[in-house]
């Protein structure tokens, strides 16, 4: 089994550790951001988002889950630039896939609208990736990174998922179901999201994985959710993750080349 490094940023440029190289030399050192957000009510706390993200991010996208709120008109009276995408089915997978189809940016993070994700860790992910990685994952339990938000039932699922994704597919990562994320375009082929819910966080590590690409994780710290409660159900997320798990170690794979 093909193992993936998982590095602390400040490795990933000296590893030597390489994914297929397509396209990696051809980067720009300044490259265009774009930021997604999946938003499904979360009028009361994006401000609080759209306020941390650093000025130089030059597309925001926040692709909202039909809610029942003023998540949208709330978004564009703060930011007039916020570009508003809807997606067809319901979950933060399926607003996943219409974010990242609709972004221009040559770099693509993903974060969420609960206020518990701080835009200023965005820079951090760039220069991640500006440094070589393909993507970079977000990591509550990286030394430097922690959450107040976590339970235990929760932490005790990541734990497992992430013991499960090294044993299956050989990846040795930190933290399977933070939403923190930043990637290349150039590699989004690779990802190719085809799930809907929750279970997206680990579907895209698992990928990632599998297609060789150079990852790194980034130490993020989670504070609560500012309004409102989390949509997630640890049950039945938690077994969406687990069934995803399986479907993609019995999934075949073109195998990327070195
Ligand atoms: N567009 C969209 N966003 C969603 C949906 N479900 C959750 N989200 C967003 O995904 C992010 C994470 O969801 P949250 O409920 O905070 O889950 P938790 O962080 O795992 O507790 C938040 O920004 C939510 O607004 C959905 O069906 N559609
Ligand atoms: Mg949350």
């Amino acid at each position: 089994m093909r193992r993936t490094k998982v590095l602390p940023v400040d490795l990933a440029a000296e590893s030597g550790h390489s994914g297929n190289d397509l396209g990696r030399n051809s980067r720009p050192s300044a490259p265009t951001v774009s930021v997604i957000i999946p938003s499904l009510n979360e009028a009361g706390n994006i401000p609080y988002v759209i306020n941390t993200i650093p000025d130089w991010v030059d597309e925001i996208i926040l692709v909202d889950g039909r809610s029942r709120d003023d998540t949208e008109r709330v978004a564009k009276v703060l930011r007039p630039d916020v570009r508003i995408v809807q997606q067809a089915r319901r979950g933060k997978g399926a607003a996943l896939q219409a974010g990242l189809a609709e972004a221009k940016g040559e770099i693509l993070i993903i974060m969420d609208a609960d206020g518990s994700m701080d835009g200023a860790e965005i820079g951090a992910f760039r220069d991640a990736l500006v440094a070589g990685a393909d993507y970079v994952k977000g990591s509550r339990f990286a030394t430097g990174g922690g959450s107040t938000d976590i339970t235990k039932l929760r932490r005790f699922g990541d734990q497992g998922i992430c013991l499960l994704i090294w044993l299956l597919f050989g990846a040795r990562y930190t933290d399977g179901t933070y939403g923190f994320k930043g990637v290349w375009a150039d590699r989004l082929d690779d990802i190719r999201i085809d799930t809907d819910g929750f279970e997206v966080e680990l579907l895209i590590d698992i990928r990632a994985h599998r297609a060789g690409l150079n990852t790194v994780e980034v130490p993020c710290f989670e504070t609560d959710r500012i309004h409102g409660s989390s949509n997630l159900n640890a049950v039945r997320d938690g077994f969406s993750c687990l069934r995803v798990i399986l479907r993609e170690r019995f999934r075949s794979y073109r195998v990327t080349t070195h």
